[in-house]
């Protein structure tokens, strides 16, 4: 679960320039309770994430006061994985050392919360007819990927849950946003869409919940997420839409699925559950 989170060079990109390169962790050093007194890993915390208005401050901060596993205000520091520990005043990450300290290129420290819609429909040749694979005998899913802009490769369309956002809420924005792209959209069209949306986004199947191997985690800071399947069996529903890249997106696919798949953070398992769920093809 956590391998990602250990590659050696740190996913910087916002500023090329900077190299940052993780403390390499052994698979059997990863556990907290395992003792390495020489571990002093280097700690990065991007110059864009400090002037940032929707980041945390530097611990410490005069006025700054966070509650640690917690619903903060309007920021949700709790996280599915139960209690993290605090040591030395800085949140640890539940599923162990990383290599770097500090909070990199995320805004909170602790959990920060995303949603992941997973979009899919049965892969249908050019007579409607449902594509069965060969080997194994069963239907070929396919789910709405998009390539991020940030370098990371083909992912979900999901994103961050904005203070105060229901995760629900975020789903939805965060597909018009990257699938519709509602940013360069006028009023009316993406009113229409939102409709759409809010109709179809009704019956959603919970994946998975918890902790995400996401290459920009530190020891400090990690995402978590909640990733949704909303599947359109007869393909006449989002299956038909015009769908279009926007915002954090620069393309978009219908992408089929199978365990050949590469994928960004551990959006891959995700994808995996979903097959399984509905008996698909992996
Ligand atoms: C992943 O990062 C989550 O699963 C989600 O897909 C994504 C959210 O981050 P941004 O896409 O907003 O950068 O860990």
């Amino acid at each position: 679960m956590h391998i990602k989170a250990r590659t050696s060079i740190y996913p910087v990109r916002m500023n090329e320039d900077t190299v940052v390169t993780r403390t390499s962790v052994p698979e059997d050093k990863v556990n907290w309770s395992e003792v390495w007194e020489d571990y002093k890993p280097v700690e990065f915390t991007a110059p864009f994430v400090l002037t940032a208005t929707w980041a945390d401050p530097p611990l410490g901060t005069p006025g700054f006061d966070p509650k640690w596993n917690s619903v903060d205000g309007k920021v949700n520091r709790k996280s599915f994985n139960g209690e993290y520990s605090v040591v030395d005043g800085a949140p640890r990450n539940p599923e162990g050392r990383t290599g770097i300290q500090g909070r990199g290129v995320l805004g909170r420290w602790g959990p920060n919360h995303a949603a992941d819609p997973i979009v899919t429909r049965w892969r249908r040749n050019k007579e409607g007819v449902v594509e069965i694979n060969q080997s194994t005998g069963r239907k070929i899913l396919e789910f709405v990927s998009i390539e991020r802009k940030d370098g990371g490769g083909w992912a979900i369309p999901g994103g961050m849950v904005d203070p105060g956002e229901t995760v629900s809420a975020t789903l939805k924005r965060e597909f018009m946003e990257e699938a519709m792209d509602s940013t360069t959209k006028n009023e009316e069209e993406n009113a229409k869409n939102a409709k759409m949306l809010d109709e179809y986004f009704l019956n959603g199947e919970e994946i998975y919940k918890g902790y995400v191997d996401d290459p920009r985690n530190t020891d400090n800071a990690w995402m978590e997420t909640v990733a949704v399947n909303f599947h359109d069996d007869t393909g006449e529903k989002v299956g038909r839409w015009q769908l279009k890249a926007g915002d954090d997106a620069k393309s978009l696919e219908w992408k089929p699925i199978s365990g050949m798949i590469t994928l960004y953070a551990s959006h891959k398992d995700f994808i995996q559950k979903t097959a399984e769920k509905l008996e698909a093809h992996w």
